[in-house]
């Protein structure tokens, strides 16, 4: 087979990747909606906001999207939704088996569940800023109003290495992803702003109706969304069983997008 591809030089394919990031970077640096996490929580409240037309970036500190959901159980590559979470895993197409044992338990493979998910979030319009890392809010008149965020391989070295300043990104709320850190909401406890449980131990049973049911505004203008929210409330944790995380981010979308109306 023989392709010629399209004459670009070094310096123009640079500059092609330079202009857009900035111009992204420019109009998302003021936005109605940043979630900090790109774990399944975060990217399904990123796919609900989007597809409901609200602007929203994504920040996410390694250089992938998914935080749990890409694996799923302890390396085996296969992932759990209890129903009636199957009805998410059909709305994004993902194949999934019915477990024979268990009525209602469901196995999909994680990679293809998460890509999925990942797909679903970008078309739906959400933006994506990987390799960053919060480093702390904004807070205005007592309402978390934005997140300073620097690069993960600047926030990684010790400070006396890499004295480099973050950077201020607005928004009219703040959701946290970030899974079982809970990383924005600790930013205001460090501050004696909230309290927070901790998350609790195991208890499938009771954990993920409680995880839905307790996503919500956690302080003014924060949202909170999958594991965060166990941490947060204290609440039981659920292992590697996700419907919990894909309908608390739909939650999530839900509260930022009534709130919004206001
Ligand atoms: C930028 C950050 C920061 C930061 C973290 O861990 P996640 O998958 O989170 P959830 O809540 O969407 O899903 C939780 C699920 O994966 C899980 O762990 C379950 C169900 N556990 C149950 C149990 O019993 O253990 O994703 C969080 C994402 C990750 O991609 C992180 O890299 C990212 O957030 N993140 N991004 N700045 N400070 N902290």
């Amino acid at each position: 087979m023989t392709v010629k591809f399209a004459p670009a030089s070094e310096s123009q394919i640079t500059r092609a990747i330079v202009a857009e990031f900035a111009k992204e970077f420019e109009q998302y640096a003021k936005t109605e909606v940043i979630i900090v996490g790109g774990g399944p929580s975060g990217l399904m409240a990123g796919k609900e906001l989007a597809s409901n037309g609200v602007e929203v970036l994504i920040i996410e500190r390694n250089n992938y999207l998914g935080g749990g959901f890409w694996l799923g159980g302890v390396l085996m590559n296969k992932l759990t939704v209890r129903s009636p979470a199957e009805s998410i895993l059909d709305e994004l197409g993902v194949p999934y088996t019915e477990y024979s044992k268990v009525k209602g338990l469901y196995v999909a493979d994680a990679p293809h569940a998460c890509s999925k998910l990942i797909t679903a979030t970008c078309d739906a319009g959400a933006k994506i800023l990987n390799m960053a890392s919060l480093d702390d809010v904004v807070l205005h008149n007592e309402k978390v109003s934005g997140v300073v965020v620097n690069w993960s391989a600047v926030s990684a070295l010790p400070k006396e290495i890499a004295c480099v300043d973050p950077v201020s990104l607005e928004s009219k709320f703040v959701i946290d992803a970030t899974g079982h850190d809970a990383s924005v909401v600790k930013q205001l406890r460090e501050r004696g702003l909230l309290e927070i449980k901790g998350q609790g131990a195991m208890w499938v049973e009771r954990s993920e109706n409680l995880v839905v049911e307790h996503t919500s505004e956690f302080y003014p203008g924060l949202i909170v969304t999958g594991m965060a929210v166990s941490a947060a409330y204290g609440l039981p944790r659920m292992g590697p069983t996700f419907g919990a995380m894909l309908m608390s981010g739909k939650k999530a979308a839900e509260v930022a997008i009534e709130k919004l109306r206001v």
